[in-house]
């Protein structure tokens, strides 16, 4: 129902942004978008990349007078490092007369953990600039500008999406600690690291600092936390269908994660049953319309369908493979043994993949809302919407009272 599709090189002209399915009808918040971009750039540990750029979405098509028309919404955001690239990343077979910024040698040492290497045998590159350009994480500011269009949708059927922190290298919140949503919206936009806990939260810092004084990287783990999640978004009907896969993937394909969890995630594969599973009690009182939930271990979705707990889906993030104290390597030029190329970095970017993994979770889960709700207009899915959630609250409500 809603697709997107990127473009753009970290020190090209611009990322762009294309999504297709939006429907109609929705008044967008341009300062919104802006203020997703600023939250990604944010964090503890990033480079000086970030001194740089101040992301800006420019709506290009798809919205008329501040709603959206139904039509593909396209979204540009410039680089304005560009002015230092473009003698090295022209477009034209010959460089402009004009081109600023200054001319770079070939990359020929792969970083191990990036793409640099399969990326150069795959794509027959000689200079490993040709990969590494587009598989840098740069790209992710074309994600979350989508991503912020898909969550103003979902803010208008009062879905709202959060996230937190919970590991830097080695140092984690407590394994028996639950962050709630609204302990997650509590943290400050300028925190640090967003993490739930102030003397976790220092001790984190410390080991950024730590691993830059090293010249090495830090990843770490974050959870989103998404609220008002009707039931019934996703199916167990056929595997291309259940919503934790489809979260699953779209944590995945961040750069640099490398493994996902719903609910508690890898703790299912150690604990019995009983411990896992969330039992179901009847409705709170006679006016309640829905059943309850003590625990939430399954993180909203059962099945792959959601069952109108909050979802909550962990991204494990890798160090970032750009080391200041280079590991091993070969220079395909010569095929010699040589240090790993260094590119100007981020030390540890885990707050920033938690704000990218928001605004994938929120390209998912508008996408199946839109599956189960949809209309060509929003008129039209706040009818399907409010008849199907009446029809689900009629289920709960106990007949004496109605
Ligand atoms: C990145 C390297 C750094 C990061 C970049 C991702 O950029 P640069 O090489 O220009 O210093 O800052 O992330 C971003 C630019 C961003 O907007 O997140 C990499 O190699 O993946």
């Amino acid at each position: 129902m809603l697709r997107f599709l990127t473009a753009g090189e970290s020190h090209g002209q611009a990322l762009v942004a294309t999504l297709d399915g939006i429907p109609a009808g929705l008044t967008l918040d341009f300062a919104q978008i802006d203020a997703q971009l600023r939250r990604r750039q944010g964090g503890y540990g990033r480079g000086r990349r970030m001194a740089i750029e101040s992301d800006h979405a420019e709506i290009l098509s798809g919205v008329r007078q501040g709603s959206t028309t139904g039509a593909p919404i396209a979204l540009l955001i410039r680089n304005k490092d560009w002015v230092n690239w473009q003698q090295t990343m022209f477009t034209e077979p010959q460089m402009p007369a004009d081109a600023t910024g200054s001319r770079k040698p070939p990359v020929t040492r792969p970083r191990p953990g990036h793409a640099d290497l399969a990326g150069a045998i795959k794509y027959d590159h000689d200079d490993i600039r040709d990969v590494l350009e587009r598989a840098s994480a740069r790209e992710t500011t074309a994600r979350v500008a989508a991503g912020s269009v898909a969550r103003q949708l979902l803010t208008r059927f009062d879905i709202r999406i959060t996230s937190h922190v919970s590991a830097i290298g080695d140092v984690a919140l407590p394994p028996s600690r639950v962050v709630t949503a609204d302990d997650a919206r509590r943290l400050p936009e300028d925190a640090p690291l967003r993490c739930v806990d102030p003397d976790v939260e220092r001790r984190m810092m410390a080991a950024i600092d730590a691993a830059r004084d090293a010249g090495d990287t830090l990843g770490g783990a974050f959870e989103v936390i998404a609220t008002g999640v009707p039931i019934g978004l996703g199916s167990y009907a056929q595997w291309d269908r259940k919503l934790d896969g489809r979260l699953a993937q779209a944590l995945m394909c961040i750069h640099a994660i490398k493994a996902v969890g719903i609910g508690i995630g890898p703790e299912v594969a150690v604990r019995p049953g009983s411990r896992v599973h969330d039992e179901i009690l009847p409705p709170a009182d006679d006016l309640a319309d829905r059943l309850v939930r003590p625990t939430n271990n399954a993180g909203g979705l059962e099945g792959g369908v959601t069952n109108g707990e909050d979802v909550r889906v962990t991204g494990f993030m890798k160090p970032i493979s750009t080391l200041m104290k280079p590991l091993r390597s070969v220079d395909l030029s010569s095929l010699s043994e040589a240090p790993a190329a260094i590119e100007r970095s981020d030390v540890c970017a885990v707050p920033a993949a938690a704000v990218v993994a928001e605004a994938m979770v929120a390209l998912v889960l508008a996408d199946a809302f839109l599956e189960k709700f949809g209309g060509d207009s929003i008129d039209e899915i706040e009818a399907h919407y409010a008849a199907t959630t009446d029809q689900v609250q009629r289920r709960f409500i106990r007949r004496s009272t109605v």
